[in-house]
This record gives C-alpha cells, structure tokens and sequence, in this order.
C-alpha cells in the first residue's frame, strides 16, 4: 500500500502545518503580528513593476481575502510535502520546517509596521508544526507501513483510526486556534468602535454644492460618490487599526523646529471643508478608480509654516502607519489649493480602510504621490534624496493627474431604444479645471457636451448630450477640453508609469 502511506504522510503533513499555522496566527493575534499576513504583505512588496496593476486587478476592491487564502493554502500544501519528505528522512522533513519559520520570520520583521514580538508567532508555528510532523507522521506509516522504509517508528498498537484521530485533531486543533485568534483581534474592533464614538467637530468654513452640479442622470456617477461605493486602492493586506487616542503625526526633516501633533490638537485646529476628486493612477482609461467626496480637514500648509520649511527642500515624504510612503511636490503642499490632513469623509470620520483616523488629500495630484492613508511622519525633503514608494517600482517620481473624461451613459453594451435619449459622463483634470467636453457619434463631427456646473477646478465635472438614438450599432467618442483650449489626447497610454491617455469609446446597439 505504498499510495496509502504516501497520501497518509501527506495528509499527516498538511495537518501538522495546520496545527503549526493556526497556533502562529493565534500568537500573533496576542502579540499584534499575523505572519500569514505578514508572509501576504511580503509577496505584494516584492511584486515586479508590474505587480501593481495585478495587485489592483486581483485586491483593489477587497479581496485581501484571496491572498490570505492563497497563503494558507500555500502553507498547507507544503506541509503535505514536509509529510512525504519525512517517509524518507525527517531530517529532511524538519530543515523544511525550518526554513518555511525562517521565511516567516524574515516577512514579519521586516513589516514597516512589525511588532516587537513579530518573531515569536512564526516561531510558534515552525515549533508547533515539527511537534506535530513527530506525532503524526509515524502513525500515518504506522497505519500503512511502507516496505521501503522498515525501521519508522511505529507506536505500538497504532492504526488507521488512531491515524485519522490525531490527523484530525491535530487540524482542528489549529483551525480552532486560528478562529480564536481572529476573534481575539480586538485591535480591529476597538478601532471600529472608537471611530463609531466619534462626533467631529464643525468645518469652520464650508463648501456649497451648486444646484446644476447634479445633472441627476440615472446611471450617470453622481457628483458626489458615496463613501461605500468610493474605490478603495492601497497595499494594506490588513487595514491599519489605529487608536486615534495614539495617533501622532511628525514633521522633521528639512524644518527648522520639529512639530508634532496629535489627535485632539488637531480637532481643536480650525477644520475646514472642501471638495476634491480622488483618482488612482493606475486609472484605465474609462475606468472607476475615481470618487469625489467631502472632506474635512485642516491645511498641511500652516502645519508646514509652523515647523518653517528650509529653502532647499522640494518635496515631502509622507508616511503611513504601515510603511507606505508618497512623494508629494512640496508646492502642492504649500501653495493655497485645499491639500489637507482629513478625518472627515462626506460627513463621518474617515472609514478605517480610507485613512482613520487621519489620512492625506492633494487636489491636483494622483493618490500614489499624495493621499496617504493613516498618516503618521511628514519629512520635508528633496527629490534627490528621498523616493516614495511606487517610484522605484515602475512609476513616475511625479504624479500631476492627466485631462481626462469618461462616458457613463449609455453603458457599454448597454441596450438602448431608440429615440430621444441622452449621452453623459464625466471629465477632469483637477485643479487645473475642464473648459467643455465634445462628443463624436460614428465618426462624425465632434459636437459641444452641455457641462454641468462644477463645484470647483478641484472635482470632476458632469456632461451631457442630448441624442436622437437610430437604430443599429454605434460607437460614441468622446474628449474633454483644457482650459487651455487643447483637447483631451488622443494618444493612447497604459496606466504606468505615469496615468493612462486615450480618448474613451462606447460601443452600444439602438433597438
Ligand atoms: N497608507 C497608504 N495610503 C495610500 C495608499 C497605500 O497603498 N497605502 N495608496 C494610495 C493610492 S495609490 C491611492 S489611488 C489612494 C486611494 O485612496 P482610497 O483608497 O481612499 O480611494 O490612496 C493612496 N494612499
Ligand atoms: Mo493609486
């Protein structure tokens, strides 16, 4: 019965890495430091260039998930190849083990945000799962004895059932271990309770959405989009839970006098609103990784004049809790746009996942160099001297957002009826502002859109034309024009390394 013993072994491996795993992450519950994460972290960081668009494509809408699952499968099936290494040599089986805690060990530590005790829960779990490779494996043997391989210790009286015993509650042993480490993270839900807590404070000055902003166009993205349907972009594998009670934030660098600054004094800072549209650089052309909300906040640029920026600096590093770091130009920061440290997000606090308790906001500038989520260190710097964290991956040092506009109605492959409808969308180019939108039909002349009215050269822009839709196929175009007159290019470019261009199209069939 050599297959028997193989899957027995396997099976005896896959559980012994069970156990092993779910006592790590029940350590690392206690100690702040999940290593399956940590471990997930780790392979995000080390994507090549390209990695951001296939992180995007795979998590970019919250489905973190899929890494930790890929993770813990990963983990599994080379525990099942420790049980087969360990029918010829245990040595061989443990050195695996070994190996398998030490790469824990290094992605935990190495955690911009690494707990103290980050070692431990990888440590844990190498021991744990050699504990139960000792114990399992030779009664998988046991229960299937190999002739190849006489002398396995066999315990006496061993069988298949006590075999599929141990196996089991070695496994459950470790499942039940992990639960309770995942209801033991009482970081995430003191986080999400103290935030529930919150009332914040007035906006001293405030922002009035004109009435013909909204052009109030079903299926048209409302001028304002809602915080739950807001993209959400970052690298956080597991959203920071901060207390804002330990929340701080350091200016140092090229200053004169450091500042620091916490929770309170911030709310007691004179808040003000704006309005500003987000957009991910990675941003297809035609693409919905771009939301406009109501902030509140407080001017980086009086934070900055208090601490007195020394004349040669030209950027500022901004860092968040988990080691994300952006480069914003420090103009953008100084100049008189709204770029702000939020905590209010269209009437509530930040949501976690969005920067709680404080994150960054930069009209004008795509979020990779500017919107930094659970903001902790502002280091006034120069370009020469300091990179935020895309740009040695691929991306470019700076990040002004590109004149761009997209169609909304009708949908791609939307069915339409014919007769008199509508075409909308929206354009944008913050801060800088849109001066009109023009639409192409089949090819035809390019013909004015109707723009709303815009809130600000800070937020997109609605658009509409009215269409008399025939029957048949047909292709509509559009482009947005600068307030330089220029239209929207035509070029067409991918997201990297410095945002997509080309004009977008919708191809639909009039009933
Ligand atoms: N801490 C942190 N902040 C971050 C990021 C990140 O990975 N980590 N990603 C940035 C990018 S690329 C974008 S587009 C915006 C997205 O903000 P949102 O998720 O609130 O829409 O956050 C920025 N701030
Ligand atoms: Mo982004």
């Amino acid at each position: 019965m050599r297959t028997g013993s193989r899957a027995r072994a396997a099976l005896a491996g896959a559980a012994a890495a069970a156990f092993g795993a779910g006592l790590a992450e029940l350590t690392g519950a206690i100690v702040g430091a999940s290593p399956i994460t940590a471990v997930g972290g780790a392979l995000i960081d080390l994507a090549p260039p390209w990695g951001k668009d296939l992180a995007i494509a795979l998590f970019g809408t919250g489905d973190k998930a899929a890494l930790v699952t890929a993770v813990a499968l990963g983990l599994l099936l080379l525990g099942a190849a420790a049980g087969l290494l360990a029918r010829r040599s245990m040595g061989a089986a443990q050195t695996l083990v070994v190996v398998l805690g030490l790469v824990g060990a290094g992605a935990a530590v190495t955690r911009a945000d690494a707990a103290a005790l980050a070692v431990v829960p990888p440590a844990v779990g190498a021991g744990a799962t050699l504990l139960g490779l000792s114990l399992l494996v030779p009664r998988a043997l046991a229960a299937a004895p190999p002739r190849a391989v006489p002398d396995a210790a066999m315990p006496a009286g061993a069988t298949r059932r006590t075999f599929l015993l141990w196996t089991a509650g070695a496994a459950a042993t470790g499942a039940l271990a992990a639960v309770g480490g995942w209801a033991l993270q009482t970081g995430a839900r003191a986080a999400t309770a103290v935030r529930a807590a919150i009332t914040l404070p007035r906006a001293t000055t405030t922002v009035s959405v004109p009435d013909g902003a909204d052009l109030g166009i079903p299926e048209l993205a409302p001028v304002i989009t809602p915080t739950s349907a807001f993209y959400r972009i970052d690298t956080a594998l597991a959203v920071p839970q901060i207390d804002p009670a330990t929340w701080r934030l350091r200016i140092h660098g090229k200053v004169d006098t450091e500042v620091e600054i916490g929770w309170d004094e911030l709310l007691a800072l004179p808040l003000e609103e704006s309005v500003t549209t987000l957009t991910c650089v990675s941003n297809e052309v035609g693409g919905d990784l771009i939301g406009t909300a109501r902030w509140l906040g407080y001017p980086i640029r009086h934070l900055l004049a208090r601490a007195g920026v020394q004349a040669d600096a030209d950027m500022v590093l901004s860092t968040s809790i988990d080691g994300f770091t952006a480069g914003t130009p420090l103009e953008a920061l100084t100049d008189e746009r709204n770029a702000i440290l939020a905590v209010g997000m269209n009437g509530e606090p930040l949501p976690i996942a969005h920067g709680f308790p404080v994150r960054m906001v930069v009209p004008g500038l795509y979020g990779y160099v500017s919107a930094t989520k659970w903001v902790t260190d502002l280091e006034v710097t120069r370009f020469s001297d300091a990179q935020g964290y895309w740009t040695p991956r691929g991306w470019s040092e700076r990040g002004p957002i590109k004149l761009a506009s997209r169609i909304d109605v009708p949908r791609r492959g939307a069915a339409v009826t014919a007769g008199d409808t509508v075409i909308a969308g929206v354009a944008w180019q913050q801060h800088v502002g849109v001066r009109g939108v023009q639409v192409q039909i089949d090819g035809g002349d390019w013909q004015d859109a109707t723009l709303a009215t815009a809130i600000s050269a800070d937020t997109w822009v609605q658009w509409s034309l009215p269409w008399r839709a025939t029957a048949g196929p047909h292709t509509i175009v559009a482009r947005a024009i600068g307030t330089d007159g220029q239209p929207q290019t035509q070029t067409v470019a991918p997201p990297a390394p410095d945002g997509a261009t080309g004009w977008p199209r919708v191809s639909v069939t009039v009933t």
